[in-house]
């Protein structure tokens, strides 16, 4: 069947997420937020629809470029298209009526423009009752620094995509322990290429895996900062 002659709406579940999956990788951002949207009207949990739709069709895209099969071109528009589904998510995963638990800044690092996985964490932190400042993309250690000294959060996030890049989250907790500024705050760093064990090496309190997990080791070393604080 030509692609014209897809009505979205009428697809099963399993079809429509194949479809979106299709959609993502091609880009087409009318396409995402429709089916984004008929998900959620049939009765999907936003998170299901951002981590089975979305985030699983983003994954595709990755593998094919990181095969030479996509290029910078189109895994710009899949990123687009994808964007735009979190927009309508956004508001939902925050409307979650959770209580306040903490702060966090948040940014990818200096020599980085990858955002979307950085977009995800801010998102589920907000949705789980977290208050977030989002430095967006970019960030040398002055502005790390600045935002802590101006926001004084609970939790700094640091997100890196590429290998050339993530070494300088050990440059941003380097600085945060020669300024004696380190130990005031939670450092949870993420990010494709990095693991638990670089994670542990650069000094980081935690190396989340997505943001799911972001969300509970957040929770639980504030919980534990709490705890010590009252202690
Ligand atoms: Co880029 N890119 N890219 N790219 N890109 C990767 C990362 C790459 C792995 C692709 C590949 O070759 N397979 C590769 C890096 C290779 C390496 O370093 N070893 C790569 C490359 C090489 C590049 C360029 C250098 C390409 C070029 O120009 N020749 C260039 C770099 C530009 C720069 O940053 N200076 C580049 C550019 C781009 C685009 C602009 C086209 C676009 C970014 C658009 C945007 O973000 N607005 C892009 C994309 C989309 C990707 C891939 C395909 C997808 C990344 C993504 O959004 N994933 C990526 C391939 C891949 O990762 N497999 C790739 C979906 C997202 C939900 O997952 O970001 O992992 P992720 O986030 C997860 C977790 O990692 C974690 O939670 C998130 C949600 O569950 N997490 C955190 C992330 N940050 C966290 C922070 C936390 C906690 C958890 O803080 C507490």
């Amino acid at each position: 069947m030509a692609d014209e002659d897809i009505i979205l709406s009428e697809l099963p579940d399993d079809e429509l997420v194949l479809q979106m999956h299709d959609d993502l990788y091609d880009g087409l951002k009318d396409e995402i937020e429709e089916g984004t949207r008929i998900l959620l009207d049939r009765g999907w949990t936003p998170y299901d629809v951002l981590t089975q739709a979305l985030v699983a069709g983003m994954k595709i895209v990755g593998d094919d470029f990181r095969d030479g099969i996509l290029f910078v071109p189109e895994v710009l528009l899949s990123a687009n298209a994808m964007k735009s589904g979190m927009t309508i998510l956004k508001p939902l995963l925050a409307e979650t009526g959770a209580p306040r638990m903490g702060k966090m800044v948040i940014g990818t690092v200096k020599g980085d423009i990858h955002d979307i996985g950085k977009n995800l964490v801010a998102m589920m932190m907000e949705g789980a009752g977290f208050e977030v400042l989002d430095l967006g993309i970019n960030n040398s250690v002055e502005k790390y620094l600045e935002a802590l000294e101006a926001e004084q959060p609970d939790i700094l996030g640091m997100s890196a995509l590429l290998t050339t890049t993530m070494p300088y989250m050990k440059v941003v907790i380097d600085t945060m322990k020669e300024k004696g500024m380190r130990e005031d705050y939670i450092v949870l760093v993420g990010g494709a290429p990095l693991n638990e064990e670089f994670g542990r090496a650069i000094g980081a309190d935690a190396y989340c895996r997505d943001a799911a997990v972001a969300v509970e080791t957040a929770k639980q070393l504030v919980a534990r900062k709490h705890n010590q604080l009252s202690a």
